[in-house]
């Protein structure tokens, strides 16, 4: 950080909030780094790590909390309910992001972003992303674009900014890595000022294992982008439900129907054939429904803000 940049929030105001989980390698540097730099309210939520991450982290002059419960979700849940401050920086402990870089993050939220996102896509070391996790987060980010017309460009980074009005606001449930993804969907719903800035993306420290798993959470984060949509952005949710059913109809239709010209007839089959098709064709009507009422209830949200 720029020692000549002047900022308008006090830094006593922000807390430095890292979940870790067998971060021994890195943990130190990380506090060093922001003490360095003037903060003093460091948070480290730790999931009972086995390594000494937790007293590293005290003896560097952290406060250090042990997650209730389980998972890199449940530790930001947890955090967010017991921070004080204004404003709260996230960061993991792993060392793949810069101290540095908390300039841009605070900068954005002076000029008025309820919520940061530090984008590690903008501008990854070399390694930093497995081609695998590229790959991933670049399709996430895109149906995350579809589902709910917000093109962000990193809605899994673990580098981000909020202000205490924007988690007031946040309803958070997910206990894994599913949470980033529903920390960016509960921000788009709420209608905050969602910023994004390019950070520096690192490469791992050697012998640091992640504890993500790159095929298993990629689909469940995945499958909660789409759950979450039901209620979010039923258009596209009840649209792609409405498709894949006609879908299947037409495909078990193209059967039926070459059959047909064989001249065997499989009358039932033509039946349920036409059921899907049909019920398929009454998704898209809920779809638009579904769409009605949604926006409908933002309108009144929004009267309701206006008049709090
Ligand atoms: N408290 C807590 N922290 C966790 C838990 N799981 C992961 N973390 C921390 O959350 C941060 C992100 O975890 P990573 O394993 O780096 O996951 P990732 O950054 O999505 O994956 P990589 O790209 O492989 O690094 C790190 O600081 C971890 O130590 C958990 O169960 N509890
Ligand atoms: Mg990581």
């Amino acid at each position: 950080m720029n020692s000549d940049t002047n900022f308008t929030i006090d830094l006593q105001e922000i807390c430095i909030f890292i979940p870790t989980l067998n971060e021994c390698n890195t943990i130190a540097g990380l506090i060093d780094d922001f003490h360095s730099l003037g903060f003093s309210n460091i948070l480290v939520v730790d999931g009972h790590s086995k390594d000494g991450t937790a007293s590293i982290a005290k003896e560097k002059g952290a406060t250090v909390i042990m997650q209730t419960g389980k998972g890199k979700g449940q530790a930001i849940i947890q955090a967010f309910e017991i921070i004080e401050q204004e404003y709260i920086i996230m960061i993991d402990g792993d060392g793949t992001y810069l101290a540095n870089d908390v300039h841009l993050l605070i900068e954005a939220m002076e000029s008025g972003a309820g919520h940061v996102i530090g984008d590690r896509l903008a501008n990854p070391a070399k390694g930093a992303l497995t081609p695998l996790n590229f790959i991933g987060n670049k399709i996430l980010n895109k149906l995350f674009g579809f589902a709910y017309g917000e093109w962000l460009t990193d809605i899994l980074s673990g580098y981000r900014g909020f202000t205490r009005d924007t988690i007031s606001q946040l309803v958070l449930t997910q206990e894994g890595f599913e949470i980033e993804t529903e920390i960016t969907v509960e921000c788009v719903k709420n209608e905050i000022d969602i910023k994004i800035v390019p950070i520096t993306y690192l490469p791992r420290a050697k012998g640091a294992i992640t504890k993500l798993n790159p095929m298993a959470d990629g689909f469940k984060i995945g499958r909660i982008i789409i759950k979450m949509a039901r209620n979010n952005n039923p258009l596209f949710y009840f649209s792609l439900m409405g498709g894949m059913t006609v879908l299947i109809g037409i495909i078990i239709g193209i059967y039926v129907v070459n059959e047909w010209l064989k001249g065997i007839t499989h009358n039932l089959l033509a039946m349920l054939t036409t059921l899907i098709i049909i019920s398929g064709i009454q998704m898209f009507v809920f779809a638009i429904m579904g769409d009605l009422i949604v926006s409908l209830h933002r309108e009144t949200m929004r009267y309701v803000k206006k008049l709090k």
